[in-house]
């Protein structure tokens, strides 16, 4: 090959990239310090053309406007920023902030191509865990928690087919939703609304659970979501994630929703160009109105992709926890990602980490890990949906009013949880969106997941896992705790800042770089004695992000990883600013040296560069939830703990030959 040709195959490979990459648009959100009239003068002396208030609901984000540049004709694509115009927005004083639109790459979360090499991983990887799992299960039965549906025979024609609810099959283990349905929870006056590629309403196993008020179609903006239909039927996403939530009972149509008489509303916004507008008003829509959000979509799961909410949807995010529901903050649950075939880590995608989300794992009939599910750290429960070849998917409404056995992925665990979720708010509807993340963490169990590894325990006495974060949610339990609930008190961050000078550089395989953080006793400095999220907020430079590990020992000496390498990801691009974020120190006392490492996985020569690093703490000062009594957690079978939490070898700093090792065993 001459130098030419591999200065076009360069070429190639970058044009390749572009086309994938966002698309801006010739549009500006802009906030603008100042009314509506304002707003168009700014346009005006600017050359730039009002079109109207980005918010489409009432009052969220009164200030920001839709602006485009005269210059740039309606519909205008382009490959890169237009710098030209910024310059132009930057000059005026009464601009606050603005950011040009783009249209962000958003899928869906449904798994369709199950990975053949890791089909087999429903076969036990270890029997002698199994047999621990059968102790369980006879405990379970003794104290009749998993007696099968009996009273609930219901006519819908999917109703066998809904393991996922009554666990009769391969399935040992439940949720509990039958259960919480005879205490007389089943959804009422619960509003859970799909986030998605539209929801066919007047489906008739949806239509008497459809609420209009909350629904939307931000695509087309119009208050109708009906998808759109094709030959492909590509536009059935919504319309099955919100059948999982809410099918009516007893009509001999497709099957029950696990909240069945939840209202269940859908917001139209996948099926279009998704800028950060689209995705913010999404998330901010009536969100005193609506309780529920759910969201089985988000960044590609390709596992080189860095990316999470832009500007105006972290704001919608925060508001919603802020004021939605009246000031107790709206739920938002999100599917944790398809990416596990691709190598991917949820800690990648922004939504998942979040803290302001609860992000749900699936786990496989048979209480697997399935082959597309992904790892991280901030995953915080688990909720059924398909696996391997042999596992059962899940049974839902389709659309063209037809049912379907198929829906799959995180796209399904989350419109599950989504709908325990509501059986919870009906029972307590006090509960703050804090409250119900507390309340997950207090009950869900690791008992039907022993086949799987990786399971710790922290200085809390709460068992965690980056596969499935603190276990399966356990609607019963959910329940019975929530209505005699304890509120959680106010949350208190508290940022720490490392003990070291930056920058740093390492390049050699296992090197590390180190960085601690003191946080001393002086309660003056920081309140929190019981953490709820923990966050590291990192600038790292790298010549190939892929190649970074980054895990951190707490005062208590638990350990979470942060980051996996993630073997496709080449870029060069690090991590600007990003919330790694962690809920495996839940309920500890931040009190003490915590150590971060990050460490280059690869012998690449590539050079990973540490240029900013904080340690953001959330958590509260004075016991609440259930925090009150010690020990804070019983689980089912205390038995099993010593069992699945088997001793691991002591992490030595010293000695990097050591490191593939210790991370292959420990997981
Ligand atoms: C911004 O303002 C400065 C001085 O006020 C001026 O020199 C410059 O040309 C302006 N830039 C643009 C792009 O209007
Ligand atoms: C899966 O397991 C079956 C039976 O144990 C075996 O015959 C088959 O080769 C395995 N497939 C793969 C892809 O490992
Ligand atoms: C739902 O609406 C669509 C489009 O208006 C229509 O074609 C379809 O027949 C309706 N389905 C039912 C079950 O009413
Ligand atoms: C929806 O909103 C309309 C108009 O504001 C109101 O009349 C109606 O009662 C609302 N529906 C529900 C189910 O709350
Ligand atoms: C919710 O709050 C109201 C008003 O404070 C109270 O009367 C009610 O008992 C609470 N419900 C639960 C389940 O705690
Ligand atoms: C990172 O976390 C901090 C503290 O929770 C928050 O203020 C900030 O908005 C987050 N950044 C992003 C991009 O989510
Ligand atoms: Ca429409
Ligand atoms: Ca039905
Ligand atoms: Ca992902
Ligand atoms: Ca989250």
């Amino acid at each position: 090959m001459n130098r030419f040709d591999l200065i076009y195959l360069i070429l190639a490979i970058h044009l390749n990239t572009a086309a994938l990459a966002e698309n801006y648009q010739n549009i500006w959100a802009v906030r603008i310090d100042g009314d509506v009239y304002k707003a168009k003068d700014v346009a005006r002396s600017n050359n730039f053309e009002f079109i109207r208030k980005a918010s489409f609901s009432l009052d969220a984000f009164d200030d920001i406007y839709i602006l485009r540049h005269k210059d740039l004709p309606n519909n205008h694509r382009m490959k890169r920023q237009a710098v030209e115009h910024d310059q132009i927005l930057k000059n005026d004083s009464s601009i606050i902030w603005f950011e040009q639109q783009r249209s962000a790459i958003r899928v869906k979360r449904s798994a369709i191509f199950p990975s053949p090499s890791k089909s087999n991983r429903s076969i036990s990887q270890n029997e002698k865990l199994r047999n621990l799992w059968d102790t369980t299960r006879q405990f379970m039965f003794s104290f009749g928690m998993n007696q099968n549906e009996v009273r609930h025979q219901f006519n819908d024609e999917l109703w066998p087919s809904q393991w996922h609810i009554h666990s009769s099959g391969f399935s040992r283990f439940d949720h509990g939703i039958t259960r919480v349905w005879d205490m007389g929870f089943t959804g009422k006056g619960v509003v859970v609304t799909i986030l998605d590629d539209g929801l066919e309403w007047n489906h008739s196993d949806l239509h008497a659970n459809y609420d209009h008020n909350a629904s939307y179609d931000m695509n087309d903006d119009d208050p109708d979501p009906t998808p759109r239909y094709d030959l492909f039927n590509s536009n059935s996403h919504g319309t099955r994630c919100a059948g999982v939530v809410s099918m009516i009972p007893q009509n001999r149509k497709c099957g029950v929703g696990a909240a069945y008489h939840a209202r269940i509303g859908g917001i139209r916004c996948l099926d279009g160009d998704v800028s950060d507008i689209v995705e913010a008003n999404s998330l901010a829509f009536r969100n005193d109105y609506i309780d529920i959000y759910s969201a089985s979509w988000g960044p590609s799961d390709d596992g080189l992709t860095v990316d999470g909410p832009k500007m105006l949807a972290q704001m919608a995010l925060e508001r919603g926890v802020a004021h939605g529901r009246k000031g107790k903050g709206n739920i938002y649950v999100w599917a944790s990602g398809n990416g596990g075939s691709r190598g991917d880590n949820c800690n990648c995608d922004g939504y998942v980490s979040s803290i302001y989300t609860i992000s749900i794992n699936s786990v496989s009939e048979s209480g697997h890990f399935p082959w597309y599910a992904e790892k991280c750290s901030s995953t915080l429960a688990a909720a059924f949906s398909s696996g391997a070849f042999s596992d059962k998917k899940i049974a839902t409404t389709d659309i063209h009013n037809t049912c379907t056995r198929e829906h799959s992925g995180t796209s399904a665990a989350a419109p599950l949880a989504a709908a325990i979720l509501a059986l919870v708010l009906e029972a307590n509807p006090n509960l703050t969106w804090r409250d119900v993340q507390h309340l997950i963490v207090c009950t869900s169990e690791f008992s039907p997941l022993l086949d799987e590894r990786g399971w710790r325990k922290n200085g809390a006495g709460f068992l965690y896992n980056s596969r499935f974060g603190f276990g399966l949610l356990m609607a019963q339990s959910l329940i019975q705790m929530a209505i005699r609930w304890d509120p959680v008190p106010e949350k208190y961050i508290c940022i720490v800042q490392p003990k070291q000078l930056f920058p740093q550089e390492i390049s050699t395989k296992g090197d590390m770089l180190r960085v601690y953080f003191m946080l001393e006793q002086n309660q003056g400095i920081c309140p929190i004695r019981f953490l709820e999220h923990v966050q590291v907020k990192i600038t790292l430079e790298t010549t190939r992000r892929g190649n970074s590990r980054m895990f951190m020992f707490s005062p208590q000496d638990t350990m979470s990883i942060l980051m996996y390498p993630r073997l496709k990801d080449n870029s060069r691009q690090g991590f600007r600013n990003w919330n790694l974020t962690s809920v495996h120190y839940w309920g500890e006392n931040p009190v003490g040296l915590w150590r971060l490492y990050i460490q280059n996985s690869q012998k690449d020569g590539s050079i990973l560069k540490l240029t900013n690093v904080q340690l953001i703490l959330h958590g509260i000062r004075q016991p609440g939830g259930c925090f009150n009594h010690r020990p804070f957690r019983r689980y089912l079978n205390e038995d099993l703990i010593t069992q699945v939490t088997a001793p691991v070898a002591e992490f030595n700093e010293n000695s990097p030959e050591q490191f593939d090792a210790f991370f292959d065993n420990y997981e």
